[in-house]
């Protein structure tokens, strides 16, 4: 194989919402990769050579080295800008920066597995789902606010956009895993319905 031309390599979980994020985004893309599922992410001895967090999403693209799903995002929209995920219109480009970072920065590390499972071990295994919905409730009413003059079809429109890749396994997450009550969320709820009816989207978000 010529150099430069390599497969990329993705280490994912199959259930980790940040990994679900760029899967989403190569398949929008067409890009091929090698998905190297990674059982117990934090103490996997070849991920944290990669990624010294131990965190998945981290990608391989023949010399670049990459963790972080928002970071390798941005990467992949410049180096492979078919299927772009970023609107032309600065107002909504802005938008879904904003929710990425809203799921990114202030919902999911809040509910990650490591954080969840310390407050089952350290407040108490009953405080574990209370503690997820809390969380995610609060991120959940600053974008249902935040898309309320732009969702459409999708959530900046009816394209599909970096939002929606942040949004499809927040959401995942917030129905399947934590049981949210989404009624005050009319927006995200429909949003959550559009996502599940999308094949590609269906096949990730399926995944156990
Ligand atoms: N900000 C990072 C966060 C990565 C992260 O938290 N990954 C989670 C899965 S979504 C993980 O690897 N957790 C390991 C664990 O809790 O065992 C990103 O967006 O990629």
């Amino acid at each position: 194989m010529e150099e430069g031309n390599q497969t990329m390599k993705l280490y994912s979980h199959p259930m980790s919402s940040c990994a679900r994020r760029v899967r989403l985004a190569l398949g929008l893309k067409g890009l091929e990769y090698e998905c190297i599922n990674v059982t117990s992410p934090l103490q996997d001895p070849e991920l944290i050579k990669i990624n010294p967090m131990g965190y998945v999403p981290a990608l391989v693209d023949d010399t670049t080295v990459l963790s972080d799903s928002y970071a390798i995002l941005l990467y992949l929209e410049e180096k492979y800008p078919q299927h772009a995920l970023l609107p032309q219109d600065l107002i909504k480009r802005s938008i879904n920066y904003q929710v990425a970072s809203i799921v990114s920065s202030s919902i999911q590390p809040l509910q990650n597995t490591n954080i969840i499972n310390y407050i089952g071990e350290n407040v108490g295994p009953d405080e574990m789902i209370p503690w997820a919905q809390y969380h995610i409730r609060n991120g959940f009413i600053a974008i249902e606010k935040l898309l309320a003059n732009y969702a459409a079809k999708y959530a900046t429109g009816d394209e599909i956009y970096l939002a929606d890749l942040f949004l499809a396994p927040q959401l995942y997450n917030a129905v399947c895993l934590y049981n949210l009550d989404m009624t005050e969320f009319p927006i995200l709820l429909k949003l959550n319905k559009t996502y599940c009816e999308i094949p590609a989207f269906q096949q990730i978000l399926g995944e156990t």
